[in-house]
């Protein structure tokens, strides 16, 4: 049986994302399947594709869904229109049953089922694919397993995945390759799950609510693949990878112990940090730190259920600059409780968070499996029926988005560090030509004054 795993994401805005979901679909699935991983980003057109899918033949077509749109309340963009696109190739091209999964697809699964007339979908993690493949092969029934969506059965149960996890990478496949030639960054995770509780946040939904560790040996070893295989950075994946301080110093170690050499980066939570942590992290080559800190305003960070104070980001932040590392902090700012004193309390706290980028959104979208949804739902700015695909974003009633951005953009005053939106307009302009240069890993730190 032939397995087309497809990843449906062109998105080159910060850079292009290494589809790292299908290497563990892959990596699920048994010999007796001939298997083959394929990226949008490695092919010229649609029609190219096309053409593979005609010469490979597959019985099966993955469609991994990452992105449901940019996240950006200013200059909103939707995928679905390229997802349609796409399948409607596959559907051209082959007799192929359809077979959706991914982060975006977890969220909104139900939407993308009937937008897209899939035959199946996969809620949740990858993995499971050999159980539906299995069940379809053996006439089961395929309804039984979690996460597993079809045509008729539309409600989803799932729970995490307490099987084998097995990443397959392959070098050799052109689309590591675009890659290694386009910022030469590729990825890695440690464990799966976040176990706190943000008010907006659709994490613990996709991986789940408890930590699920995978052994440090183990990551240290896959990373050095990537090292070897010509890797310049290596992004750690994790929902935040010090949730567990243990666990990720262990990474570190291991590290260390396999001699990764190459920097490396993810995202962290501004918690204070056991003695010497940033600095023993450092030593194992972390180099770039992005903070997803929010606010500093500590009433803000409260209704946002935040599993910190301001007080905790400044120590978090001294600990990692005393380190050398480069820093960003991710501001979310619009969320409820949001009013002209909560927006001066965060923009006047950023002077004392010395050299760092600052990602500001403005605006926080609505995810269903959150408990803004419920904010949202009380407050009247959504009703139960709604969808929610085409971005809908929580407004506070205290401060309009405009008011936002114009109060941040005057106070940012030109200064490069500090980037409003996904920093679509300063990342396209810049990025790209120095990715052709050679540069490698994210750039953010170029920024910093
Ligand atoms: C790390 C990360 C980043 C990093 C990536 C760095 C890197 N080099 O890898 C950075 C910071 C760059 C980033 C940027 C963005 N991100 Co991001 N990111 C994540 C995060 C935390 C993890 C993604 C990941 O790699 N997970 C690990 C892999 C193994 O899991 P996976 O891909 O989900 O795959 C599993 C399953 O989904 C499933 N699966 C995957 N594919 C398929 C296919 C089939 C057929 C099947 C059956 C199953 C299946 O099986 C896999 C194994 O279990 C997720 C949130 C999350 N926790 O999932 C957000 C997330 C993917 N990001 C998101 C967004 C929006 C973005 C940005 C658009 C933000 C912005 N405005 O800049 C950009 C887009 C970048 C791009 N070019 O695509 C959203 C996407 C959904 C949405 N709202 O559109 C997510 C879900 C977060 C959220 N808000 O909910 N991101
Ligand atoms: S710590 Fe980060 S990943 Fe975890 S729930 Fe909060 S925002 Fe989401």
């Amino acid at each position: 049986m032939k397995i087309l795993l497809i990843s449906a994401n062109t998105l080159r805005i910060p850079y292009p994302v290494y589809p790292l979901g299908l290497d563990y679909v892959a990596g699920s699935l048994d010999s007796r399947y001939q298997t083959k991983i394929v990226d949008l980003n490695d092919f010229a057109n649609l029609d190219d594709l096309g053409m593979l899918i005609r010469e490979f033949s597959p019985d099966f077509a993955g469609v991994s869904i990452r992105n449901i749109d940019n996240t950006d309340v200013i200059n909103s963009k939707g995928f679905l229109p390229e997802y349609q696109n796409l399948i409607s190739q596959i559907r051209t091209n082959s007799a192929a049953r359809i077979i959706l999964g991914g982060s975006g697809f977890t969220i909104f699964p139900v939407e993308f089922m009937q937008a897209l007339d899939a035959d199946y979908g996969i809620a949740g993690e990858g993995e499971r694919l050999s159980l539906l493949l299995d069940a379809l092969e053996k006439k089961d029934d395929v309804k039984k397993i979690p996460g597993v969506l079809t045509k008729e059965k539309t409600d989803i149960f799932y729970e995490p995945w307490d099987g084998a996890i097995k990443r397959h990478f392959d070098p050799a496949n052109p689309h590591t390759q675009f890659y290694l030639s386009y910022g030469g960054m590729l990825n890695l995770q440690t464990k799966r799950g976040c176990p706190f509780h943000c008010s907006y946040c659709t994490y613990p939904h996709i991986e789940g609510g408890r930590m699920r560790f995978f052994s440090p040996r183990e990551i240290a070893l896959r990373a050095r693949e990537l090292q070897d295989a010509g890797a310049k950075y290596i992004f750690i994946t994790d929902s935040a990878f010090n949730a567990s301080y243990d666990h990720s110093r262990q990474v570190a170690e291991a590290f260390i112990e396999a001699r990764v050499s190459i920097p490396w980066g993810g995202f962290f939570v501004p918690t204070v940090p056991p003695a010497d942590y940033f600095k023993k992290m450092a030593d194992a080559g972390l180099t770039h730190v992005e903070f997803g800190t929010e606010s500093l305003s500590d009433k803000v960070l409260t209704n946002l259920r935040k599993p910190f104070s301001c007080c905790d980001v400044f120590t978090a932040h001294k600990e990692a600059r005393d380190a050398g590392l480069n820093i960003a902090h991710y501001f979310l700012l619009g969320g409820p409780g949001e009013n002209k004193q909560t927006l001066q309390g965060t923009l006047i706290g950023l002077d004392s968070l010395e050299k760092a980028v600052f990602f500001f959104f403005c605006g926080v979208r609505i995810y269903p499996h959150t408990a803004l949804y419920d904010v949202a739902l009380r407050e009247g700015q959504i009703t139960a029926e709604q969808n929610l695909l085409p971005p809908v974003f929580y407004r506070s009633p205290h401060i309009s988005v405009k008011e936002i951005m114009q109060i941040v953009e005057n106070q940012a005053n030109g200064r490069l560090n500090w980037l409003i939106g996904a920093g679509e307009a300063k990342a396209t302009r810049v990025l790209p030509k120095l990715y052709r240069r050679g540069f490698t890993g994210p750039l953010w730190e170029y920024l910093i004054q």
